[in-house]
């Protein structure tokens, strides 16, 4: 079994890759929730959706989230009536958010309702949310706290970065099954997400760290930022925020208490050295995925490191 630890566009395309050369029904899928966001009184899980409508082959790829073709009918009539529309809802994603709410009102927990949308999708793959509680990404700014998605989608990134919080992490269970697979996994694989609002979340959930560092897994990470820069997001600015460096070195140090592998993009070779004094193996390879085909090549070098040779590969 292959586990993953998933943010939102990046972790999608390289999924994409992924389910290519490992069979889906080996794949394990592990979500950051604290980007989830309540709006028109519609529980709205992000991370998730990008994930299950990538893999379900009806992403608005250009965007790299949202459904294909989607109209926005309900949103220019909830303007009409004065509600606040910042945050882009399809007809077609809305109705996500309608049946998820609606199951969640109902008393079913969020890994269940993950769980039932993957099957009508389709999909074989296991998606777990981190954690069945709220856990809301909070960024401390020049102007005060805001959401995650009021600091990136309302303000653009716009705001200076003084921190960021993960508010309700202290109460958050990992979701019935995660510290198991993590535990029972042939490898964990971090994609390459923002490592401070994608994978930060899900490293602070209770119990999750401490499964990492006990599991006998191979640890392979990709990075997302190449060349100083992160390949879509702010990832940038939060890591300036917080004080840290731009750079592939930066992340690997985030990760180097459990990482054995680290993927760097080639343009990021001159780093090797001072990632492999960490302890951690470097390969690098070209990791911007452009298409389908980058995307299987990148998968393929990571499942190497697990399973040697390309040959043995699916
Ligand atoms: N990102 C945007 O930049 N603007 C939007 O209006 C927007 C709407 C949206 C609707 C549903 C959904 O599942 C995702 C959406 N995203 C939007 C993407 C999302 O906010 C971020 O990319 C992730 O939270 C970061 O992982």
């Amino acid at each position: 079994m292959i586990v993953s630890l998933a943010g939102g566009v990046g972790a999608a395309r390289f999924l994409t890759g992924l389910v290519r050369v490992v069979p889906e029904e080996e794949l394990v899928i592990i979500v950051n929730t604290g980007d989830d966001i309540e709006l028109h009184g519609l529980h709205i899980s992000p991370d998730i959706d990008i994930i299950l409508y990538t893999l379900a082959g009806i992403v608005d790829e250009e965007k790299g989230w949202g459904v294909r073709g989607d109209t926005f009918n309900c949103l220019k009539f909830l303007a009409k009536l004065g509600c606040e529309t910042w945050f882009k809802l399809g007809d077609m994603d809305l109705a996500t958010h309608i049946f998820r709410t609606n199951l969640l009102k109902r008393g079913f927990k969020l890994s269940e309702v993950v769980d039932d949308i993957r099957r009508r999708f389709g999909l074989k793959v296991k998606v777990l949310p981190m954690s069945d509680q709220r856990v809301e990404t909070r960024i401390v700014t020049d102007i005060g706290e805001l959401h995650f998605q009021e600091y990136l989608v309302k303000r653009g990134a716009s705001d200076r970065v003084l921190g960021v919080k993960f508010a309700g992490i202290e109460e958050a269970e990992p979701t019935p099954g995660l510290i198991e697979s993590i535990l029972e996994a042939e490898a964990v694989v971090v994609c390459p997400s923002n490592p401070i609002v994608s994978i930060g979340p899900i490293l602070s959930v209770k119990g999750v760290r401490e499964a990492l560092l006990r599991s006998e897994a191979k640890k392979i990470a990709i990075s997302p930022i190449v060349a100083g820069r992160p390949i879509k997001g702010p990832a940038d600015k939060l890591m300036q925020g917080l004080g840290l460096e731009v750079s592939a070195y930066s992340v690997a140090k985030l990760y180097s208490d459990f990482l054995d592998v680290f993927i760097i993009d080639q343009a990021d070779i001159d780093e090797k050295d001072r990632i492999e004094r960490l302890g951690i193996k470097v390969i690098s390879t070209n990791t911007i995925m452009r298409d389908l085909k980058d995307k299987v090549n990148l998968a393929k070098v990571v499942i190497e490191q697990v399973r040697g040779s390309r040959n043995q590969i699916l």
